[in-house]
């Protein structure tokens, strides 16, 4: 008798125990993978920015799509403000080649350390006009950059934007190269971005978005340069006095996968991520040009999208809250080109002289030197 109950609870735990290891087994597989096709239950979008800015707002909108058309199958989630990378921005495209990152809506800044070729957008004084910008993307340049990515284990979906990077700080109103003698300029941590400023006699300091945005506050930095969509959403006007709307280099974003992922996609669920991201980057380009290209981008967030845009004039925003905005002339953008230009010639011959004349080409800057 005595046998028999004991026999019979150690049954009882027995079967406890591999009812416990059943339900382990199914959430554990439930959580990992989309059991159906093996899809995993989410995907990571790395996105710099926080989720106010027009580029967090465009990452909200390629996740919001990708479900829809996917029928839910794909689920994208956007970790904003560097949080996959503990705010290093700068190894975001090694994160995602590795696959330790699923994906990646992201600066061209901050994918150059794997495509050097990217760095085309960050020579200064160069591209300056949004047709310019589209020129480059949609031609031989873009095709190019697209093959580069694919060849180190990105694969690029679409592009976006955060615009033309504009120069503030609370010192002085800067016109001439000699105004920004000995200003401390925030810049990321790209090497180019260090030998623009040094080259026109500022100090530049590189560090991360997150660590930036503190030191605007702390004022331990007199400056940063950064695209209207980033200074409304960061509120510049409470720091920094003074603005140069130069358009001195154009910063595109890339929504780019690892690629063996995405290889390994269905075609279906391919063709869905890719419309998704094509449509968010329109909408998201039209909130970063918004008030900065006559009414183009506010009609195709009006017709196209159905949204009305809080700011319709960024400069304007700006100047409202206390800043002083200034825009160079021809002339004052030659100056700071030819004082900048050892460093345009440097970087040129890195990127591939080859490519920059592609790029000159396309533009339209045919027979004419940058100089
Ligand atoms: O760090 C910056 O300045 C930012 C947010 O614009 C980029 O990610 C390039």
């Amino acid at each position: 008798m005595w046998r028999l109950m004991k026999i019979k609870k150690k049954v009882r735990i027995l079967a406890s125990f591999m009812a416990v290891m059943v339900i382990i087994v199914m959430i554990s597989a439930g959580g990992c993978e989309n059991q159906e096709a093996g899809f995993k239950k989410e995907y990571r979008l790395q996105v710099t920015v926080g989720s106010t800015t027009y580029w967090g707002m465009g990452a909200a909108k390629f996740s919001e799509l990708v479900k829809e058309k996917t029928g839910g199958k794909i689920i994208v989630k956007p970790y904003y403000g560097s949080q996959l990378l503990k705010g290093a921005q700068l190894n975001s495209s090694q994160m995602v080649a590795t696959g330790a990152i699923d994906c990646a809506f992201e600066s061209t800044i901050n994918t150059a350390p794997v495509i050097p070729e990217m760095n085309i957008f960050s020579l200064p004084f160069f591209i300056n006009t949004f047709e310019k910008l589209d020129a480059l993307e949609n031609n031989e340049t873009g095709k190019r950059i697209f093959t580069a990515m694919r060849q180190k284990g990105l694969e690029p979906l679409a592009w976006g934007e955060n615009g033309f990077r504009q120069l503030t700080n609370n010192r002085r109103p800067v016109l001439v190269p000699d105004d920004l003698k000995g200003l401390r300029i925030r810049v990321v941590g790209s090497p180019i971005f260090i030998d623009i400023f040094r080259q026109l006699g500022a100090d530049p300091i590189s560090m991360n978005w997150g660590d930036a945005v503190t030191a605007f506050q702390q004022g331990t930095v007199d400056g940063q340069e950064n695209p209207a969509g980033i200074l409304t959403a960061v509120q510049i006007h409470q720091y920094n006095r003074y603005g140069t709307f130069w358009n001195y280099l154009a910063d595109p974003l890339i929504l780019y996968w690892n690629k063996k992922e995405w290889d390994r996609f269905p075609q279906d669920i391919r063709n869905g991520i890719k419309e998704a991201a094509l449509e968010a980057s329109i909408f998201e380009k039209a909130l970063c040009r918004a008030g900065l290209d006559g009414e183009t981008s506010l009609r195709i967030l009006k017709d196209d999208f159905n949204y009305d845009i809080l700011i319709k004039d960024p400069v304007g925003f700006l100047e409202e809250n206390g800043m002083e905005i200034r825009f160079l002339d021809e002339q004052m953008r030659a100056n700071f080109q030819k004082a900048v230009k050892p460093v345009f010639d440097k970087w040129a011959e890195k990127i591939g002289r080859e490519l920059v004349e592609t790029a000159k080409k396309e533009m339209g800057l045919k027979g004419r030197t940058e100089d």
